[in-house]
């Protein structure tokens, strides 16, 4: 039976029936008639945020850890357009968010009217599709396509721009006869035989073959898979910055993170390998340095559900499109068991231990040792951007599936805090702690109070160095030392985090650590943790932008 229902009624009719439960917004002129229509509904929460960059994080961060579509609304203008950076992370990292934006009335489109901004231009690169409901018998079937779309493939971000007038007119509620999807689905396998055979071939000829899994192993659950091809053909496994979390940590062939910042043995490893194979994984800049010396002795497998990251950065000698489970399921039915021990041991003999470069005071090696005893490894941690990211990534010990949250692709300051709100939505259950340096948490440390209202319990580790510092360390290394407005002042995060009625501990030696973080992580709601590193501790290894893998940086140039 069908029934009359406004444009803001049907929107929301259509997220539940999409199994939508919870959104992270901000209203305004635009999207009013949508937030009359939440009021008071049963089926749907909605987060206020203090502004809107954090709803579309919250919105990734919710996406990431349920894969799931998150959620985020803001109104026309310049609600709309807050939205962006938040777009542009949840696209290159491949997370499937939904963007509800108000738009101004139909007959003002055009017309330069009082908060109109094109978001459907302006959002046009960021996402995976867009569309202007221009016609209120379309609305409810742009918003369910848009949803499969984000989930389909590589998942990405969407967006649904509404005309005021759109979501105030009346039509006929109409559902839709076959079910709609709510998780992602692999779609279509192309893979043939002759591919299969040939990948298991170099698989068992290669000498010193090296597996290197990126995001899309996580977003393909292909965990299992990974694992048992690692372990049936001996061969070691590298975890992109995206990819962490994806092999357990701990295990004999997990190797670590190349890259800009990965440890020497494991980027000596790379340039000594006679066969990459790369699943789900894109091989940015930071993973390879400069591709003219990337992997000279390797041929390279390439295997990701987006045909577009083929070949892109590296050639490639067989590139195969598809979702990382069902490929890694067809491959391991070719590949012939073997050790590969001479290579495995070649590895070994490359590490040596790194010497601690911090000379006294806080180390993140104390700091994130402490946090995983204090949390027994169950927790998800949710990093920002800097240097505290890439201690987190060096030295944390995951060893469950996606408890790694951080942006890669964008590497947007900012992400964690909000986007750790999204992860405790999905994962009430569990401890889930934001990762911020003093800069990064400034850009959105607003949404405590958010956490405060909505009873959201995130905690809070602020690694202040009194520096942003991971430009810092490249003013250090590459311009001289002059450090041009990277020294930044912070408030007493203490008495800011007791503001907003949120506990605060401040942490200033490595003895007080545990205690800190044990409290903060017992306490029940949200928690703050101050740690105050040493100012100058720099990230190392470090391979110079556009660098060779091979030339690793162990300390600061002179
Ligand atoms: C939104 C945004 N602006 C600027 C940058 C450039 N950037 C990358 S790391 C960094 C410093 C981060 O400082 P902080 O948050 O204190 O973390 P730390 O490096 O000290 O751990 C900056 C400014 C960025 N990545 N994102």
């Amino acid at each position: 039976m069908s029934e009359l229902l406004t444009g803001a009624q049907i929107m929301c009719r259509t997220l539940v029936d999409a199994g939508v439960e919870v959104m992270f917004g901000y209203p305004g002129g635009a999207i009013m008639p949508f937030y009359d229509a939440l009021h008071g509904h049963a089926g749907l929460r909605h987060i206020l945020v203090r502004h809107e960059q954090a709803a579309a994080h919250a919105a990734d961060g919710y996406a990431r850890a349920s894969n799931r579509v998150g959620v985020c609304v803001a109104t026309s203008g310049p609600g709309a357009t807050n939205l962006v950076t938040g777009l542009a992370t949840a696209h290159m990292d491949g997370s499937p968010v939904l963007a509800i934006t108000g738009q101004v009335g139909r007959p003002m489109l055009g017309r330069d009217a009082f908060q109109e901004t094109d978001v459907v231009g302006v959002t046009l690169p960021v996402t995976k599709h867009n569309v202007l409901v221009r016609d209120i018998e379309d609305l409810a079937d742009d918003v369910r396509e848009a949803m499969a779309i984000a989930l389909e493939g590589r998942p990405g971000p969407v967006l649904v721009d509404v005309p005021k007038d759109v979501q105030n007119q009346k039509a006929e509620y109409r559902s839709r006869t076959e079910p709609l999807r709510r998780q992602r689905e692999p779609g279509p396998e192309l893979l043939d035989d002759a591919t299969v055979r040939e990948v298991a071939r170099l698989i068992a000829e290669a000498e010193r073959p090296l597996l290197m899994i990126g995001r899309g192993v996580i977003v393909s659950g292909a965990y299992a898979e990974v694992r048992e091809l690692a372990e049936r053909t001996g061969t070691p496994v590298i975890t992109t910055l995206l990819g962490i979390s994806g092999f357990p940590q701990a295990h004999e062939l997990h190797l670590g993170m190349p890259g800009m910042h990965g440890e020497v043995h494991i980027n000596k490893a790379i340039q000594a390998a006679d066969l990459i194979v790369g699943i789900g994984m894109r091989f940015d800049d930071r993973v390879t340095g400069n591709t003219a010396t990337f992997a000279p002795r390797a041929k390279i497998v390439h295997i990701d559900v987006n045909p577009a990251a083929i070949g892109l950065n590296v050639p490639v000698a067989i590139g195969i499109v598809g979702d990382a489970r069902r490929v890694l399921e067809r491959l391991l039915s070719a590949v012939t068991p073997r050790t590969c021990l001479p290579w495995r041991e070649e590895i070994r003999r490359l590490r040596h231990d790194r010497e601690e470069l911090f000379t006294g005071g806080l180390s993140p090696e104390v700091i994130l040792s402490a946090l995983a005893d204090v949390t027994h490894g169950r927790c998800t941690i949710v990093s920002d951007v800097g240097q505290h990211q890439m201690w987190v990534a060096q030295r944390y010990p995951f060893q469950r599936p996606n408890t790694h949250i951080t942006s890669g692709g964008l590497g947007a300051m900012g992400f964690a805090v909000p986007a750790a709100m999204g992860v405790r939505l999905a994962r009430p259950d569990e401890p889930v702690w934001a990762i911020s340096g003093d800069g990064g948490f400034q850009m959105n440390m607003a949404e405590m109070a958010t956490m405060v209202q909505e009873g959201i319990e995130v905690k809070l580790a602020v690694f202040n160095n009194g520096y942003l510092g991971m430009v810092r360390q490249w003013q250090q290394f590459f311009h001289g030392g002059r450090y041009s407005n990277t020294p930044i002042l912070s408030p007493d995060y203490v008495k800011l985090a007791d503001a907003y009625g949120i506990p605060g501990w401040r942490v200033k030696q490595a003895g007080d650590v545990t205690e800190a973080l044990r409290q903060a992580n017992a306490t029940p709601g949200p928690a703050l943790v101050e740690l105050v590193i040493e100012q100058e501790a720099n990230v190392f290894p470090m391979i110079v932008p556009g660098g060779s893998l091979s030339e690793p940086l162990e300390a600061a140039p002179v």
